[in-house]
């Protein structure tokens, strides 16, 4: 089963570069447009029983029914959910704390050693994730917004982690642009398996926002600058040898992919490799994106959304050269939060993506077809913003809402 998703997929990214040259566009192609984002109109599932006969054990066995279930609250704003090697979950909350969960039960009491970050708007502290090699280093990773409301930017840094304090604190990568106001810092951590790091950066934040003499979001296409990329780090915050632009002139070597406008989605498929990541569109826009060292995704250049104000950012939705999105949501879900499932207990979901979002209120359960496209997408109705979607080691999905009262849910196979 898993050697067939892994050859399709494979196959499927050839497809897509010709899907591209084709100038076909996803919206098109893929029931992502069509798909309903509000809750309140997310239609019945598929598989819903029959009221007369009820559903047969086939039935359920094909197409599980995935339910919230609230395991605790309390937390305000969280933002990242990573695992100790002992099962204990560590959330970060935007505020600028981290929080230990264990067996359930919220620890009142926050984890001491973290600096002040810049907490205003979108920025904060943001992703957190512990790194492959904890049981021997102790090391955990953050993603954070650092300075003020004229001059800030994200950064990364790591500090090692006794199980009740954070010591040790280094900052290993920043982004190499500062920028004023409170948008678009990004800021995802996912480690590929050779132990690298990836980070999303946000592109710097919506007009009138700008930066040497021009709109920001133009630093998306500046290989130059972190702004509006993914960058890859080695764990001490270097350049892998092996980044697709180290020999490129005048760009910057962390730099993986880019032509982003603003990642808070990113997961890898253990099984195949893939690297997955959603990102925030302006007005309407939101795109899901297959991941390849050294492609151009296109921002701002090339995008379905549109201004706030309604305008056109640009009339090109494709362009050769630029990689088109697999799923684009218009409206807008806001996502945020990104998940490979790659668990025991549901075997049908199997590779299967789950999108958080923030504006839909909603997980997004994206099944792909053995040909690697889009064949259904469900709106999983959480009634709060969606913030993180991730899976624990035990198998089971979780997700954290994005409130003042926050909350920790685990998504279950009903
Ligand atoms: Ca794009």
């Amino acid at each position: 089963m898993e050697s067939v998703r892994n050859r399709s997929l494979h196959i499927f990214g050839a497809l897509a570069i010709g899907l591209t040259l084709a100038g076909c566009t996803p919206s098109a192609t893929t029931p992502a447009a069509t798909a309903p984002t509000d809750p309140t109109e997310a239609p019945e599932p598929t598989n819903a029983p029959d009221a007369d006969s009820g559903p047969s054990a086939e039935q359920l066995a094909q197409a599980p029914t995935p339910q919230p279930v609230t395991l605790t609250e309390g937390l305000e704003h969280p933002w990242g959910l990573t695992w100790l090697p002992d099962g204990t979950m560590l959330v970060t909350e935007r505020p600028g704390r981290l929080r230990i969960i264990e067996d359930g039960v919220l620890n009142p009491t926050p984890v001491s050693g973290l600096p002040e970050v810049f907490s205003r708007g979108q920025g904060g502290l943001m992703d957190v994730s512990v790194h492959p090699n904890f049981a021997e280093n102790q090391w955990v990773y953050f993603t954070y917004a650092d300075g003020t409301g004229s001059a800030n930017r994200t950064q990364v840094a790591r500090a090692r982690f006794d199980g009740s304090a954070l010591s040790d604190w280094q900052v290993i990568f920043e982004v190499n642009r500062t920028k004023e106001g409170t948008q678009h810092f990004g800021s995802r951590l996912v480690w590929l398996p050779d132990n690298t790091l990836l980070v999303s950066v946000g592109d710097g934040g919506n007009p009138p926002v700008e930066l040497e003499g021009e709109l920001i979001r133009n630093q998306a296409q500046n290989l130059s600058s972190h702004l509006g990329s993914l960058v890859r780090l080695n764990d001490d915050g270097s350049a892998p040898a092996d980044n697709p632009f180290v020999d490129t002139p005048n760009a910057d070597p962390t730099i993986w992919s880019y032509g982003h406008r603003n990642i808070q989605g990113v997961a890898i498929d253990d099984a195949t490799g893939q690297v997955w990541a959603t990102e925030h569109g302006s007005r309407g826009g939101d795109e899901l994106n297959q991941i390849e060292a050294g492609e151009n995704y296109g921002w701002p250049l090339v995008t379905h959304s549109r201004e706030y104000s309604g305008g056109e950012i640009s009339s090109e939705r494709s362009r050769p050269g630029m990689v088109d999105p697999l799923v684009v949501w218009t409206p807008a879900i806001a996502p945020s939060g990104l998940m490979v499932y790659q668990g025991d207990q549901v075997p049908q979901w199997q590779g299967d993506l789950f999108a958080g979002g923030l504006v839909s209120e909603s997980v997004q359960h994206i099944e792909l077809d053995e040909a690697g496209t889009v064949a259904n997408q469900t709106a999983i109705d959480i009634g709060q913003r969606v913030r993180e979607v991730n899976q624990g080691p035990d198998g089971e999905i979780y997700i954290l809402t994005d409130e003042s009262n926050g909350r920790l849910v685990r998504l279950d196979a009903g």
